[in-house]
């Protein structure tokens, strides 16, 4: 007995020191990082994002304007300080507006998304006049030597659709299969960059299993389910996307390319010597960073949490359905395991490292880490979010230059990196956090809607003006 007890325990010892090797952190220099030797493959795409509820303000009929007014059962407010999204940063009356500041730091392409609810206000219904609106926007970008990079799902429901069960509701795919087509036949002119849904698993689990978003659930279970259905929807739409859009509109002889907008966070053991802390590690990492991209490969969704969730299911035909990824980054946690809580999960940022707003840990190594992880998927890679939300001119300058240089690290490792667009163009509403935090490059003055660059931002235009072309 006595020697079986001590095998066991060298088992383990073993096996922690082989979690530690085999998944050892990235060695990141810390040094004076000098823009002059940036160089990006030619036709680098550099921009910035934003989506449709958080800036055009005006998103009456969608189920975030019901929430932002709702209570918790506590009678709490849903969303900080009791903001609703209102007219937000207005961009719908002033993309014009905002789509020559983005030029003026130099982008040339910009991230967006359409407003599902606007267009679609009723089941079937088509409403011309937004319609016209996004035809307007998409033209002033092309107008303008900005590559328009379009997103259908961005967090929002019309009304109408999460009355009827959103995506829990194996219909939401054939309801964003006939989203995706109107959108496709108005839009596809002027677009050749799609993304179906932004970041998935993020929506799965704070409106399902946080339940801080709409329509605020607690369970896992389901999140699981409507995973499985944002998959369906993602294949049905990129079928749909690549027999409607026919003009290739930037002329790279290519007139569609499709992907899918995964948020990517970095995990990490709180204690590097305790099993139990590797093993939450990769659990989350396996839940969060790689369940939904694996299906991209194997057609089998399989979600599995402890003893709390067993899901699978086979979705033949998904595997060859990304053109391209979009990679969110913007934190990495350290995970304990910890008996306490719900999940038996507990996440920390680590304390050493600066904190941006959000309370989220800034770890550039990260991004160059997340990037290794989708490069398995052998297709372009465009960093389509990452960004800071903080009020310090100098943490920001920061971020921007140390983040934009671990793209530059994975690009000089042949990452195949085709894109970087900063989160995000101006402030704007921050879900559940409202307005208080801002990521933007530009401040925006809510009551004026008078929007200035902010100092921290101004390098983000430098790195764009300087950087030079890598040779072929
Ligand atoms: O504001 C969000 C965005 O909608 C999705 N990605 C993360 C951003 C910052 O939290």
């Amino acid at each position: 007995m006595l020697n079986l007890l001590i095998l066991l325990f060298l088992f383990l010892v073993l096996l922690t020191i082989w979690l530690n090797i085999r998944h050892h952190d990235v060695k990141w220099k810390e040094h004076r990082i000098s823009i002059d030797d940036f160089r990006f493959p030619k036709g680098f795409l550099w921009g910035a994002a934003t989506s449709a509820h958080q800036v055009e303000g005006d998103c009456r009929n969608n189920d975030w304007s019901r929430w932002e007014k709702s209570f918790d059962s506590e009678a709490r407010p849903r969303i900080k300080n009791s903001d609703t999204a209102g007219m937000a940063a207005d961009h719908w009356n002033r993309y014009k507006e905002d789509l020559r500041l983005l030029r003026e730091l130099g982008c040339n392409s910009y991230r967006f998304s359409v407003e599902w609810s606007k267009l679609m206000p009723r089941p079937g219904v088509w409403e011309q006049s937004a319609a016209d609106h996004y035809i307007e926007t998409c033209m002033t970008m092309r107008d303008t030597g900005i590559e328009p990079n379009l997103t259908l799902h961005h967090f929002t429901l019309p009304q109408w659709l999460a009355e009827r069960g959103g995506f829990e509701h194996p219909d939401s795919v054939r309801y964003f299969a006939d989203f995706t087509e109107k959108t496709a036949e108005t839009l596809g002119p002027y677009v050749d960059l799609w993304a179906t849904f932004n970041e998935p698993v993020v929506y799965a689990l704070m409106g399902w299993v946080r339940g801080v978003w709409p329509p605020g659930k607690r369970d896992p279970n389901l999140a699981a389910r409507v995973l499985a259905n944002l998959l369906k929807a993602h294949q049905r739409a990129y079928r749909i996307l690549h027999k409607t859009v026919r003009t290739d509109a930037d002329g790279d002889g290519v007139p569609c390319k499709v992907g899918i907008v995964k948020n990517i966070s970095i995990f990490d053991p709180a204690r590097k010597w305790w099993l139990p802390d590797w093993l939450t590690t990769l659990t989350l990492d396996r839940l969060y960073n790689h369940a939904l991209l694996d299906a991209f490969r194997t057609e089998q969704f399989r979600f599995n949490l402890f003893n709390t969730v067993r899901f699978r299911k086979d979705l033949p035909g998904l595997a060859d359905t990304l053109d391209w990824i979009g990679v969110n980054y913007y934190t990495q946690y350290l995970t304990r395991f910890d008996l306490k809580s719900e999940l038996k999960i507990r996440l920390e940022p680590k304390k050493k490292l600066p904190r941006t707003d959000m309370d989220w840990a800034v770890y550039p190594a990260g991004l160059y880490r997340a990037l290794k992880i989708v490069r398995v998927f052998g297709v372009p890679i465009y960093i389509t979010e990452n960004g800071i939300a903080t009020q310090d001119d100098q943490l920001r300058k920061r971020f921007i230059l140390q983040h934009i240089e671990a793209v530059h690290e994975a690009i000089l490792d042949k990452i195949d990196v085709r894109g970087y667009y900063y989160w995000s163009l101006m402030d704007n509403f921050e879900w559940a956090e409202g307005f208080e935090k801002r990521f933007g490059l530009y401040y925006v003055d809510y009551q004026t809607q008078e929007r200035t660059l902010k100092n921290g931002a101004q390098i983000y235009g430098d790195i764009i003006k300087n950087s030079q072309t890598i040779d072929e």
